[in-house]
């Protein structure tokens, strides 16, 4: 009796173990999830830096409209992505960005230059 209930036992893991093999397509669908179901274009846009807090990874911008994704001209705090130096960003100095959502769903600044 004990020797049939171990047999049930391995029978009852092996279905778990084959859905284990396919989380990696599982995962590759909850990169989808959101309002978005495609990889999104960056967003480009123009303005200029009031002021730098590179502790904090953010800038303050006034920015042009960014008709791509319904935005008027506006005064705003944006985070910054990794990987943008912040030595090259100083107050005054007109920028063009993009921007990409990130995983809070926020737009921050992905990348900056000045012009
Ligand atoms: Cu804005």
């Amino acid at each position: 009796m004990k020797t049939i209930l171990f047999t049930a036992a391995v029978l009852a893991v092996q279905p778990a173990a084959a859905m284990a093999g396919s989380s990696h397509a599982m995962s590759d669908h909850s990169k989808m999830a959101g309002a978005a179901h495609r990889e999104e274009a960056a967003v480009a846009g123009t303005g200029t830096v009031n002021s730098v807090d590179a502790d904090a990874r953010k800038i303050n911008v006034t920015h042009e409209p960014i008709p791509a994704i319904g935005w008027p001209a506006m005064t705003m705090d944006f985070a910054v992505a990794e990987g943008v130096d912040f030595a090259a960003l100083e107050a005054g100095a007109p920028v063009s960005f993009t921007l990409k959502r990130g995983v809070d769903g926020i737009y921050m600044i992905e990348t900056v230059q000045s012009r």
